[in-house]
């Protein structure tokens, strides 16, 4: 038997790469996890990517897969044993919607705890950082341009509280998000609440404390197996029908609320951008690999004013929606368009975009 074929590189307090992690454990993928700091990484990694990012997966025949997203992916496409795409529509769309309220919505959140919370959670920072302050420093100043600013940081609170209590409430009926099987919106939500706020000391007390359902399902998330003693007739597999629990109709509203704004404005912008620049496609979005943000909006966070910066990476994860809306027959899209409506997400499928976003070499490019 040949030991661990893949190679994960990544680190224990970085968002991405416990979103991958989770879902490579829940597989039974045999994988050892190595610091970007290894040299291998510098050496032969970094050339082929061109940026300085984390998580990198080597595959068994040297392949390179870079980004969360297409990680969960590429194991999807060669059948997964535990698959995070659920065969529902529904399902799968509120799977979808989820998956990005957890990387653009709830980063905010996530950077917040850890870096205004800095000095209460010095030791544990330093110790996960390896004292380099230059890399904290820089995380630290990436705060304004997510939102959190002076202004926002009294609603990201109580949003963070309010997110505590829907999913505490979830949890206590159903071990994920939706039945007894994880899906992508459980990998992409899994992020920001293990990484940092299911870790930083701050915010993992407030977890434990306030929500202590979430912090099982954090726990269960990291787990090889499906991890659910608590529940006396744990599911099996996806609830049927493509049922969407009354107790996660709040999560979904709730991220509605958060998300619109903010994601039609980037939209305006982006596409006001690709019209003006007469972006070609296949040209990649931004001059260099490491520069995701090609440009500022003025948006909202829950009726607080910030300046938000507007990555085209967004776009690429907006567009797995409408992608898998438009393979579906009209009973499912029906039926998607009936659940979106009512929890205030119909954006996702009406606003206009007018370019796509694709990867190629380990970037973004204008599709
Ligand atoms: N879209 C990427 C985002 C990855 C990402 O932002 N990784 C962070 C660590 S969690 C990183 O490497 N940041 C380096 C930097 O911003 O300098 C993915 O899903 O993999």
């Amino acid at each position: 038997m040949t030991w661990a074929p893949y190679i994960l590189y990544g680190l224990p307090h970085s968002l991405y790469t416990g979103k991958s992690r989770s879902y490579l454990r829940k597989q039974g993928v045999r994988y050892v996890e190595r610091t970007p700091a290894h040299p291998v990484y510098r050496d032969e990694i970094l050339p082929a990517i061109k940026r300085s990012i984390i998580p990198v997966l080597v595959c068994p025949d040297k392949s390179i897969v870079q980004d969360s997203v297409d990680i969960l992916d590429y194991f999807e496409r060669r059948g997964a044993p535990v698959s995070a795409r659920p065969p529902g529509p529904r399902q799968l769309i509120a799977a979808h919607v989820l998956e990005i309220y957890g990387s653009v919505g709830m980063t905010r959140h996530a950077m917040h705890y850890r870096w205004s919370y800095a000095d209460q959670q010095a030791e544990f920072l330093k110790d996960a950082f390896a004292g380099r302050g230059e890399v904290m420093g820089r995380m630290a100043s990436y705060l304004p341009a997510l939102g959190v600013t002076p202004e926002t940081i009294p609603a990201i609170e109580a949003s963070y509280l309010r997110l505590l209590d829907i999913l505490n409430a979830h949890f206590a009926e159903h071990p994920y998000l939706f039945g007894g099987q994880p899906s992508i919106g459980d990998y992409g939500l899994l992020g920001p609440l293990f990484a940092h706020l299911g870790r930083d000391p701050v915010p993992e007390a407030i977890m434990k404390q306030r929500a202590p359902r979430v912090f099982r399902w954090v726990e269960r998330m990291n787990a090889p197996d499906l991890d659910v003693p608590e529940y006396r007739d744990p599911p099996d597999g996806y609830l049927p029908n493509d049922a969407i629990p009354e107790t996660l109709r709040p999560l979904l509203v709730h991220a509605a609320e958060e998300l619109f704004p903010e994601l039609t404005d980037k939209l305006a912008f982006l596409a006001r951008h690709v019209a003006e620049q007469g972006c070609r496609p296949g040209e990649p979005v931004s001059a260099k690999p490491h520069q995701r943000m090609i440009g500022k909006v003025v948006t909202t966070f829950c009726g607080a004013p910030f300046e938000s910066g507007a990555a085209p990476y967004t776009m690429y994860l907006w567009q797995r929606i409408t992608d898998d809306y438009a393979a579906m027959d009209a009973a499912a899209q029906a039926s998607v368009r009936a659940l979106l409506d009512a929890c205030g997400l119909s954006a996702f499928l009406d606003a206009e975009r007018p370019f796509r976003v694709e990867r190629r070499d380990h970037i973004e490019v204008w599709g």
